[in-house]
């Protein structure tokens, strides 16, 4: 019996994350799809991930690559059918892998048959009591209902053209217009998606990624960010959540996407009774620096204590910039507000690509569950030069092209050979890519990283073999050790070390009977600069 079987498996599981649309397209149509999802099942078994997590694969217009839902009983066609679903999701139990899926609560599309029916029954129906209409200020109300503005840029309300053809009310959008936001007070909102949840665990899911876990509910009497970021009645939802959950067999988890920076406020969404886990996106925004990598994981530890919840490590996702070209920057944090100022600035990918190693095995060695992001394993780097017109991310159009977007950590997966589609479509496909690989991935492919022991995925593959093995990794606790300067040096029980350097210069191990890996060869017995190691103690 594996570590993980003994316990929850996700208090310690790694969990990778499945872009569907880039990972591989099994018809050919430029678009990943299932069937090429399970084509890789041996592939993400082999890579030794204990879960897999699948963004939306929902009916969809794909305004924001399906966070924007229309159905979310059914599989876009895009993507393959409900039939295909059932068939992965059993396969990849069948390979010991469990399931996360992606539900999208806080809005849905445009193209809902709900928004459909409050934009056609009108003012003051009970329909649009589903969603947030309001009137228009000014004298004939052209004015949006309030100043709120959208996360993706612009406002936050659009106005609608009632069924008489005037125009008419507003409605509210967090994110993109064609993603109107539902109205939590509403008793049919919530009971539908009680049943939404129950569809797919019944239809065998391990566990639920939550999308914007924090914003459900709104006070709009309030100003800004604060008229929907972490209001008190949010809990109360994720405590049904919990209930339902919790009636299931097996250990279902509910993982919230929360972006919160204030520690209490974060981990009271981890109570008991409500979700089981959360991203923790500190440590993904965190610099390439020891003293705020450190500070980070253990405020991390901190918060999670109390609430008996595990911390969770993400480096990456689908939403931020790819970490070997986020660290091959002088300035190597992450936020969305800086990532245009940043797009121009020097990079050095190989100085990246060394840090994302290191960052790999300091990930993986923290007490808890990690996340790992499609072609992280890769080390693909962020693609910043994609030709402006074939840029599909609403944050970038939304912004009037200020803002980059998200589609630079969104390029399809190369796979093998050494031109695109590098595999990620069949031989003769009729359409390219959705967006293109660089050229230069061919030295990045699967293929080619395959055997070769320096390469990045050999590391996450050896990574991952002694973490599962490894009874001190996983969850748990850690316990510092002193340090030169700039280095992190922690113990886990019994007898694991994970040193990595952060500082500019080699530095002696501590003291230990073997090394069990690095992710650099080490230099004599010292450990190079941005280097990391695993011994035993
Ligand atoms: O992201 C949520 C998101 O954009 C957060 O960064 C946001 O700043 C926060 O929730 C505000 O408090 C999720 C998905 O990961 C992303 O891909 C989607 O575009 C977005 O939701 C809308 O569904």
């Amino acid at each position: 019996m594996s570590r993980v079987d003994k316990e929850p498996w996700w208090r310690g599981a790694v969990i990778y994350q499945v872009y569907p649309r880039s990972f591989a397209d099994a018809n050919g149509d430029g678009v990943g799809d299932l069937a090429g999802i399970s084509e890789r099942l041996p592939y993400l078994r082999g890579l030794g991930v204990d879960a897999l997590w699948f963004s939306p694969w929902y009916p969809s217009p794909m305004a924001d690559a399906g966070y924007d839902v229309a159905d979310y009983r059914d599989i876009d066609p895009m993507f393959g059918t409900i039939e295909e679903a059932d068939r992965l999701i059993r396969d990849a139990h069948a390979h010991e892998m469990r399931v996360v899926i992606d539900i999208v609560p806080n809005h849905c599309s445009d193209a809902h048959p709900w928004f459909r029916e409050a934009l056609a029954a009108g003012p003051g129906s009970p329909q649009r009591e589903r969603f947030w209409f309001r009137p228009g200020r000014g004298r004939e109300g052209e004015l949006p209902p309030t100043d709120l503005g959208s996360i993706f840029g612009g406002p936050a309300w659009t106005r609608v053209t009632e069924p008489d053809g005037r125009p008419g009310e507003w409605y509210l959008h967090l994110f993109a217009a064609q993603q109107p936001d539902f109205n939590w007070n509403s008793t049919e909102v919530r009971a539908e998606f009680l049943d939404v949840l129950r569809f797919w665990l019944d239809h065998g899911v391990d566990g639920i990624r939550i999308d914007s876990a924090a914003v459900l509910v709104k006070d709009l009497d309030l100003a800004g960010e604060t008229a929907y970021t972490d209001l008190d009645g949010v809990h109360e939802i994720y405590r049904e959540w919990r209930s339902l959950a919790d009636g299931y067999p097996g250990d279902r988890v509910l993982i919230g996407e929360l972006w919160l920076p204030d520690h209490q406020r974060f981990a009271a969404y981890l109570r008991p009774d409500e979700l089981h886990a959360a991203f923790n996106f500190e440590f993904l925004c965190c610099p390439w620096e020891a003293d705020r990598l450190r500070a980070a994981i253990d405020e991390s530890m901190l918060a999670h204590q109390p609430v008996e919840a595990p911390a969770s490590w993400v480096l990456s996702n689908h939403d931020v910039t790819r970490p070997v070209s986020r660290f091959g920057r002088a300035d190597s944090a992450f936020s969305f507000a800086d990532r245009l100022r940043r797009q121009g600035l020097p990079l050095d990918l190989e100085l990246g690509a060394r840090r994302a190693r290191a960052g790999a095995l300091l990930c993986l060695a923290l007490p808890g569950a990690a996340y790992l992001y499609q072609g992280e394993e890769l080390g693909l780097w962020e693609v910043e030069d994609i030709p402006r017109p074939l840029l599909q991310d609403p944050m970038y159009h939304r912004s009037g092209g200020a803002d980059p977007g998200r589609d630079g950590c969104r390029v399809p997966i190369p796979w093998s050979g050494v031109e695109p589609p590098f595999g990620f479509s069949p031989p003769g496909a009729a359409a390219a890519p959705w967006l293109p690989q660089p050229p230069a991935w061919k030295d990045l492919t699967v293929e080619a990283q395959t055997g070769d022991p320096h390469s990045m995925l050999e590391l996450y593959r050896s990574a991952l073999r002694i973490r599962s093995a490894e009874p001190a990794l996983g969850d748990g606790t850690l316990r510092w050790l002193d340090s030169p300067a700039g280095v992190l040096a922690f113990v886990r029980d019994p007898g694991f070390i994970c040193v990595v350097n952060v500082s500019g210069e080699a530095v002696p191990l501590p003291p230990h009977e073997s090394v069990l890996l690095t992710s650099k060869p080490l230099d004599g017995s010292a450990l190079p600069p941005d280097t990391a190691a695993w011994l035993r103690q």
